[in-house]
């Protein structure tokens, strides 16, 4: 192996970091991504810090999931922030008075408390409320987490693949870039070109009060993801009244989909229900992710964009996570492999896997989702491969996780060549998958 496995003591310290980061980005019974950057409550965020969480305090995890059930509105959407009533306005951009849940959503089921964002982030949920049982079925019996949690996070699923199939061809579209949660990669570039951006004047940015501008999204963004926002808020986030400017099927969010339906099928079983439906749509839902997205050109997953119907030409992490999906065909899971391994996106230095293609047109080490690595795509990728049984990259990758995220203070993401920290320090995800790791 490239990197020395993390001795006693080396691992009891970093253990003990990582829960100091989540003791200390506690606010309530939920996690806030960030101290800083990021103060209130996120949907992917809580999920991956669940995970976490739940080496510590099953019952810290399980409210974390509840909390941000709490937010779930009645068609079934849970929303990609729930926002925490005690912290000021302009501490976020942008804040509850932008989205106005609970006069815009009304039609669509938002709760009139919490205030919520309107769009959505990638469906992880089911498998962290599976893990958050399994550390613990009777402590979780006892609670009823289970009970409780299925049929929200059936309905969550059911939101998905109805109201969100846009393409008709049985996968969840996204509808935002911020929902697919890699926010400015380089795959959604060409479809946001038709996006006119709102007016400068029209919004004002608080991420850059604490970060530096070189590690975030650019001004002309933000315009354009405020257009789309206020679009979605305009039609009162109805996905039925509005042809989506920008419709787009993305690989991981699909395929952490796939992955929560089978943990939902876990769950059903679990609870003395039916779980073939779940597993049914989970090979359903399996076959067209690779009928749609796989390019084995290419050799790993494109996005669609359903506007111009065509695959975007851009080579993203976001390809490379389907291979968290258990019984994908062998000959994916190898050029899946050899892509990791391979000119594009091999971070020998690191040994993590950066957002997108280390010899792209676009790649830029230092801007958010442009080819810093993170450490929630890598924990996935990690659980791909020990899914299918490619033990070695495994081990590699975990230890170079490991290694980076010590380094960096559990950075928000880092140089993918010299593991520089960027972006936030002591967040949550980067804490919370590395006690998983060390567990
Ligand atoms: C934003 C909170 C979120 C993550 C996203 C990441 C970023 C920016 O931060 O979104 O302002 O919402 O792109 O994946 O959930 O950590």
């Amino acid at each position: 192996l490239d990197w020395p496995a993390p001795t006693a003591t080396a691992a009891l310290t970093l253990r003990r970091g990582a829960a100091r980061v989540l003791i200390d980005n506690r606010a309530g019974i939920s996690t806030v991504p960030s101290r800083t950057l990021y103060p209130h409550q996120w949907s992917w965020d809580s999920a991956f810090i669940a995970i976490g969480l739940r080496h510590l305090s099953v019952r810290r995890a399980q409210q974390e999931l509840e909390s941000l059930l709490a937010g779930q509105w009645a068609d079934g959407r849970i929303p990609h922030i729930v926002f925490n009533p005690a912290v000021p306005h302009d501490a976020y951009f942008p804040s509850p008075d932008f989205w106005q849940s609970s006069r815009a959503g009304r039609a669509a089921g938002a709760p009139t408390a919490p205030e919520t964002s309107g769009i959505v982030q990638p469906p992880v949920h089911a498998l962290a409320a599976w893990l958050v049982h399994q550390a613990d079925p009777r402590e979780s019996r006892r609670r009823g987490f289970l009970a409780r949690a299925y049929p929200r996070l059936a309905a969550w699923h059911d939101y998905l693949l109805t109201r969100r199939d846009l393409g008709g061809g049985g996968l969840a579209a996204v509808v935002h870039p911020w929902e697919p949660g890699m926010d400015n990669s380089p795959c959604w570039d060409q479809a946001l070109q038709r996006i006119e951006p709102a007016a400068p004047a029209a919004f004002q940015r608080a991420d850059l009060n604490h970060g530096h501008p070189s590690d975030r999204p650019t001004d002309l963004d933000y315009g354009r993801y405020v257009r789309l926002a206020t679009d979605y808020r305009e039609a009162d986030y109805d996905d039925r009244a509005l042809r989506h400017g920008f419709a787009m099927e993305d690989p991981c969010f699909n395929a952490l989909l796939i992955v929560s339906e089978r943990a939902l099928a876990a769950m059903a079983h679990n609870l003395g229900l039916d779980d073939t439906p779940h597993i049914r749509r989970a090979d359903e839902l399996t076959q067209q992710l690779v009928a749609r997205l796989w390019d084995d050109d290419a050799g790993l997953f494109r996005v669609l964009d359903l506007n111009t119907h065509s695959l975007v030409a851009e080579r993203s992490v976001t390809g490379l996570i389907p291979l968290v999906v258990p019984g994908l065909p062998h000959g994916i899971v190898q050029r899946l492999q050899e892509s990791l391994g391979g000119p594009h996106f091999k971070a020998a230095s690191t040994g993590l896997v950066p957002s997108y293609d280390l010899t792209g047109h676009a790649f830029d080490s230092q801007r958010y989702w442009r080819g810093p690595a993170w450490f929630n795509t890598a924990w996935l990728i990690y659980r791909g491969l020990r899914t299918h049984r490619l033990k070695t990259d495994a081990e590699r990758l975990r230890q170079g996780f490991l290694a980076e995220a010590e380094r960096s203070q559990f950075a928000e993401y880092v140089d993918p060549a010299t593991g520089a920290g960027r972006g936030a320090r002591h967040f949550s995800w980067t804490a919370a998958l590395a006690l998983d790791l060390l567990c």
